[in-house]
């Protein structure tokens, strides 16, 4: 009886212990009164340092709702108004928190190793996790809201640049006149003609700009099929209080978001410079928009809110009264519920059909035996010198690349394949882009941590375009573009 008492005491304690541990949130917040300066040419400490904080509240309905419209269609008074606005915004003491190069640090501070995690000696990443999405959501509702306070008009919307439609794959014309407040010199010339999101370059193998745009509704179609019906796909993975910068982003922080700024360039092309560019914002309007197109798909919206290490999440932002404003990941739950919608307009690339190429098994193979494929001559950990090709056995329908290490400030791009494993006779055999993998990096202006972080790809629809739905294994190719022999691969797995 005695045993058996204490049996269940230790059992309890053990349950206690278990569960306390297991309660315990760790939501991810910025230290209010601490800020590292990692660059001196690039000094993005945010000069609310220290200052009061206030809770976020909600806008008050019935304030009038901002509809934010493509960039390439907003009318002319629209466009000399949001460039009057941005002009005020120059026009500030560089010090007034409102003015441009302050509302540019913010993001520097957020990502080049600058703000810490509240109570811990640890850097805050705002990239590679669940947090991208709702960070830069929070980001451009405040950035929204004070260009509409210096425009004078509450119901001011920041146009998106909608690259992910025929009309809208370039630099917008708002943002070319190089008398505007919207310009800026760093960017390609080229980036004027076409922006290829992600694997569509403007190389000369493909004729007309129409094919280019062809290209990138595929890439689009890809990048959304590969993390649609997921929420660790879509938003990234977990990222706690103490836990490592740069966990994974979703698939679409990696492409069309990386491409978009490092095709742009200049500027906008580095993670800690890329407030510089005005376009930047209108670039990260339309990364929002994707997100709630997402949420909005039936079942996606209620997956992203359960983790309360999710929820609570919480950043600081100077808003247009000149509080500074501790904002919660769950407050950015909707649109809506921040006082803006996206104008609905067309999505030609909802419904492009995945696009298998069929490659010449000598250039597809060129890692394989006779007979199949050969993996004893890919040995992991691995530098990306160059294609990797590997038949990996397949236990589900996402492609995970892990203990992928680089260091941060370093341009990594590299693009995943799929390929059916074919029959030795076969002179050709399929294959389909998955993904890609794109760390934009900082061109040297701070050193960088070290990362190691990870890829994951919903795979389902492309193993179905190459006819692989009941292959066993399926062949994975790592295709370096840019800095392969900078990142190492840890290994490759179908989970
Ligand atoms: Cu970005």
């Amino acid at each position: 009886m005695a045993s058996s008492t204490s049996l269940a005491i230790i059992t309890m304690a053990m349950a206690i212990v278990f569960f306390g541990i297991q309660a315990r949130s760790l939501p991810v917040s910025p230290d209010p009164n601490l800020c590292v300066e990692r660059d001196p040419n690039l000094k993005c400490c945010p000069s609310w340092m220290g200052k009061k904080i206030v809770d976020f509240t909600p806008p008050q309905q019935p304030s009038p709702l901002r509809v934010r419209r493509p960039a390439h269609a907003l009318d002319p008074e629209a466009a000399q108004k949001y460039a009057a606005a941005v002009a005020s915004m120059r026009a500030l003491p560089s010090d007034h928190p409102w003015s441009f190069i302050q509302q540019s640090n913010v993001h520097c501070a957020y990502c080049n190793d600058g703000l810490l995690q509240n109570g811990l000696n640890i850097s805050l990443e705002i990239h590679g996790s669940w947090l991208f999405f709702p960070w830069h959501r929070a980001y451009l509702y405040f950035y929204e809201r004070i260009l509409g306070k210096l425009a004078g008009d509450p119901s001011f919307a920041l146009p998106f640049w909608n690259w992910d439609h025929p009309a809208g794959m370039s630099i917008p014309e708002i943002y070319r006149d190089n008398s505007s407040s919207l310009y800026n010199p760093t960017r390609y010339p080229k980036a004027l003609n076409f922006t290829d999101i992600g694997g569509c370059p403007n190389d000369g193998n493909t004729t007309t700009l129409d094919a280019l745009k062809q290209c990138n509704l595929r890439v689009m179609h890809r990048q959304f099929a590969a993390a649609f019906n997921s929420s660790d796909l879509f938003l990234g993975h977990p990222y706690r209080a103490g836990g490592k910068p740069n966990p994974g982003g979703g698939v679409l922080e990696w492409l069309p978001h990386g491409p978009v700024h490092v095709n742009t360039g200049g500027d906008i092309s580095q993670i800690p410079t890329s407030g510089l560019d005005p376009l930047f914002y209108n670039h990260h309007a339309n990364v929002d928009r994707l997100w709630a197109i997402w949420a909005a798909i039936p079942g996606n919206g209620s997956k992203t809110f359960g983790d309360p290490d999710f929820n609570d999440a919480s950043f600081l932002f100077v808003d247009e009264n000149l509080q500074l404003v501790r904002i919660r990941v769950s407050d950015c739950a909707s649109t809506r519920n921040l006082g803006y919608i996206y104008e609905d307009v067309p999505l030609p690339w909802l419904n492009v059909t995945t696009e298998v190429q069929m490659v010449e098994r000598s250039v597809a193979q060129t890692m394989a035996a006779p007979d199949g494929y050969d993996n004893s001559s890919v040995v992991f950990p691995l530098v990306l010198h160059s294609t990797i090709t590997v038949e990996v056995e397949r236990k589900g329908d996402q492609i995970l690349i892990s203990d992928v290490q680089l260091n941060k400030s370093e341009r990594i791009w590299f693009d995943v394949y799929v390929q059916r494993v074919g029959d030795g006779s076969s002179l050709k055999t399929t294959r389909t882009a998955a993904g890609s993998f794109v760390n934009m990096g900082s061109n040297g202006t701070h050193e960088g941590s070290t990362l190691t972080t990870e890829l994951r790809l919903g795979i389902s629809e492309f193993v179905n375009a190459i006819g692989a739905t009941d292959d066993a294994t399926i062949v994975v190719i790592l295709v370096p573009k840019i800095g392969g022999d900078k990142v190492k691969i840890g290994k490759i797995l179908i989970t």
